[in-house]
């Protein structure tokens, strides 16, 4: 599209975000015959994997799962490298597909929507771009990722800090050398145990300001098994099948027992043998690693052992161990060499319980007890999660509210896909749904092929506008809240619980009741004519 500043363009349905979920939303739509436009910020495709070239970044999903299952020959031609993707590899496919379904062709780089409202009078969305791009459309669709407004910690002086500074969220295209400097990290989440290894390779000093430890696994990361890689060619319709019924979308080793019905015996050979395996399985041990307090703290336990085995320093090591959630409460880190980095001599843990950083100046983060001078500061503080990205889309919705203003206690939406006040705006991954508790691509594709249907449904009916009926929408959230309170998870301070932004309401963003489960219930609300949704045909579009 060369939309200028001057031109509004109408589209039957725009999509904001060209990740994982706009791509393939992009691909139904235009088998739905329907015109659709993507606007995407940044200047390619690929959403979190464009913006997360941090070094060390990589999924911790194994890569045979880590992709699309709606194209049998794209399944059957591509091939994954290693265990578990690098964010290069992942980028390269996302681009592979783009070209492969011709994709480019309507999507818009370099067009950030940071403005939209709801016409009334035209029964249509508009939307704008920081850049002055203007469109409007029937259908909106937000795929703008539950982990992409990233964030930066407010400390005193930051703003005149004269080093070079990054985001792990957002790092820079081009290649970044720490050779010889001094560096400091600052953040323990999967982003930064990923990155302190790598980063420790370069600098010449680097220092880790650790707020809160976490719990992580080995990766075991390697070369991907090639008889492995044929038997999910062979098998992938199966496969996939067998990932959609599970909770997590993932075929994983789900524990089948309880961590207290074990012996002593048993139970230490079930956590070291899957410690041996590696990755996020580890963290589904027990069937009741989430729910049950005991046998969360046994495989927390274990893992604590784990970390004063691996750092050599005990008062290092101790600062290293998580106690104040138990683990998977917080997401899981995965890691290569995560610990054993702080046995090198030119790495040192600060801890920010103990000495705060108070301000920075010009060349150096000063704490109580002194100043760490740094060539470079790494934030890998994570993301305003699952609202954050939807907020500042400053979409003004029918009663003239935005989404930030409706949600101060909390989101709201019917299912994770839409939300009472704004017609004909889908969310894909949208609070409320189980999005970043799974495989996110599992759930990725099963809301835009939801959408899809949708929007065919409305086609055959003769409808043009959708709602979801606000009683639907308050018993999904009551759902959603009842089944948290039912875990562990409540009790952590995670970005899942908003508890890492000063300010934002604490409530459990995702739905937790499950992926199978979730997917299970939106078919149902299908098969009884899209329960707890309203359709119309407005008088103002009727003439169109
Ligand atoms: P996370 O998991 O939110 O981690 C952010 C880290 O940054 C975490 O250790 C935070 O400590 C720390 N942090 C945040 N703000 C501050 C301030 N002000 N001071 C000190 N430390 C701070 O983000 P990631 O990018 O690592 O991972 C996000 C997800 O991406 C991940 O779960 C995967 O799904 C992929 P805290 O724990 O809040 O004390």
């Amino acid at each position: 599209m060369n939309a200028s500043t001057s031109q509004r363009l109408h589209f039957d349905a725009v999509v904001i975000g060209a990740g994982f979920a706009g791509l393939y939303m992009l691909h139904r739509l235009r088998l739905l015959g329907r015109r659709a436009h993507v606007f995407e910020a940044g200047d390619g495709v690929g959403g979190t994997w464009y913006w997360n070239c941090y070094p060390g970044a990589r999924c911790d999903v194994d890569s045979m799962q880590y992709s699309y299952s709606w194209s049998p020959e794209l399944q059957q031609e591509w091939k994954w490298t290693e265990r578990y993707p690098a964010q290069a590899e992942i980028l390269r496919y996302i681009n592979h597909v783009a070209d492969r379904f011709d994709l480019r062709r309507d999507i818009s780089l370099n067009a950030k929507v940071s403005a939209g409202q709801w016409l009334a009078d035209e029964q249509r969305w508009l939307v704008r771009t920081e850049q002055g791009q203007e469109a409007t459309c029937d259908i909106l669709i937000t795929a703008t990722g539950c982990l992409s407004e990233s964030r930066l910690p407010n400390i005193e002086g930051l703003d005149g800090y004269k080093g070079r500074t990054y985001h792990t969220g957002r790092w820079p295209k081009e290649p970044v050398d720490f050779t010889g400097l001094r560096v400091g990290i600052m953040g323990t989440g999967s982003s930064g145990i990923q990155a302190i290894p790598q980063l420790a390779k370069q600098a010449k000093e680097l220092y880790v300001f650790q707020r809160t430890p976490n719990f992580s696994v080995p990766a075991w990361n390697g070369p991907i098994d090639p008889a492995h890689q044929q038997d999910w060619l062979s098998n992938y319709p199966q496969y996939r099948e067998q990932a959609r019924n599970t909770r997590s979308g993932i075929m994983y080793e789900y524990g089948t027992q309880s961590a207290l019905e074990m012996s002593d015996e048993a139970r230490a050979e079930e956590m070291e043998r899957r410690w041996r395996k590696g990755g996020t399985n580890f963290a589904h041990s027990f069937n009741d690693t989430f729910i049950n307090r005991q046998s969360n703290e046994l495989l927390s336990d274990f893992v604590r052992g784990k970390i004063k085995q691996m750092v050599q320093d005990p008062a290092v090591a101790e600062k290293l161990l998580p106690h104040d959630h138990g683990i998977g409460t917080k997401r899981i880190c995965v890691d290569t060499g995560y610990y054993q980095t702080y046995n090198l001599p030119h790495v040192k843990l600060v801890d920010l319980r103990s000495t705060p950083i108070e301000r920075f100046d010009d060349s150096a983060a000063i704490t109580r007890e002194g100043r760490y001078e740094l060539d470079a500061m790494v934030f890998a503080t994570g993301y305003d999660a699952v609202t954050g990205a939807l907020e500042r889309l400053n979409l003004v919705g029918e009663q003239g509210k935005t989404f930030k203003q409706l949600w101060q206690s909390g989101p709201t939406s019917y299912l994770g896909l839409m939300t009472a006040g704004f017609p004909n705006l889908f969310t894909i991954t949208g609070p409320g749904s189980p999005s970043i508790l799974t495989n996110v691509i599992v759930s990725i594709e099963q809301h835009v092929e939801w959408i899809a249907n949708c929007l065919d449904y409305m086609d055959q009916h003769g409808h043009t506008r959708i709602d979801p009926q606000q009683a639907a929408q308050d018993q999904w959230v009551k759902h959603v809240q009842e089944v948290a309170n039912g875990t562990l998870f409540v009790s952590a301070n995670s970005w899942y619980m908003g508890a890492n932004i000063p300010g934002k309401p604490r409530v459990f963003l995702p739905y937790i009741g499950g992926f199978s489960t979730y997917a299970s219930h939106c078919q149902e609300v299908v098969k009884k004519g899209y329960e707890g949704f309203d359709f119309s045909r407005p008088q103002a579009v009727a003439g169109r």
